[in-house]
């Protein structure tokens, strides 16, 4: 949406969550406020038998001490009215990792290349949003194909975090756990 309002923002088409199954690799993330997943974070989404969706999604934290960890964490999806548009309940393997509720709305996917995740945690009073993060996913750790880059860059400007994000990179910290 050109005016940044998050009620304007569209989403991606008739989404398909059983395309959607499988391992995503974050390749770019814009950050929220507070604790998160810094690095290494794969995502793996599933359709259960009863049609419910779910992921785990594993990246690099340090918790006090300046401790290295990794981060397992769960995630299940409720359903809205708007096929793309999810609210996400989740939490982590361990007791000190946060739990939350947030919107996980699909802004765009190809199902086999790339796809755009977005979340709005906290709208402000023009209704823009104050605080939220957003995901580019790509089926290979290496980054998105060239032909896709133009595509996530258009769709970055889209929902307004266009120069808010940070590449993540993959060195392997979390692929024995
Ligand atoms: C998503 C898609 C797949 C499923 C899930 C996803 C979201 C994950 C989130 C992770 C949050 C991590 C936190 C870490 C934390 C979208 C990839 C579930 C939202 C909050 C610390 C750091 C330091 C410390 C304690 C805790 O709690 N980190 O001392």
């Amino acid at each position: 949406a050109q005016d940044c309002l998050v009620s304007n923002i569209t989403v991606k088409q008739d989404f398909d969550r059983m395309r959607y199954q499988g391992t995503w690799y974050a390749v770019a993330k814009k950050d929220p406020v507070g604790l998160f997943l810094l690095d290494n974070i794969v995502a793996n989404f599933k359709v259960e038998e009863d049609g419910t969706m779910t992921a785990t999604a594993i990246g690099r934290v340090i918790i006090l001490n300046n401790w290295e960890m990794c981060a397992n964490m769960f995630g299940t999806f409720e359903d809205t009215e708007d096929p793309a548009k999810f609210k996400m309940k989740y939490w982590g393997a361990a007791a000190y990792l946060q739990t939350g509720y947030d919107d996980h709305w699909i802004i765009d996917t190809d199902y086999d290349n790339y796809a755009i995740h977005y979340s709005c945690r906290e709208l402000d009073v023009d209704g823009t949003c104050l605080d939220g993060y957003s995901f580019i996913f790509s089926r290979y750790p290496d980054g998105l194909r060239p032909e896709d880059q133009k595509n996530v860059t258009e769709y970055k400007q889209s929902i307004c975090f266009l120069g808010k994000y940070r590449r993540v990179a993959h060195t392997g910290f979390c692929d024995t756990s």
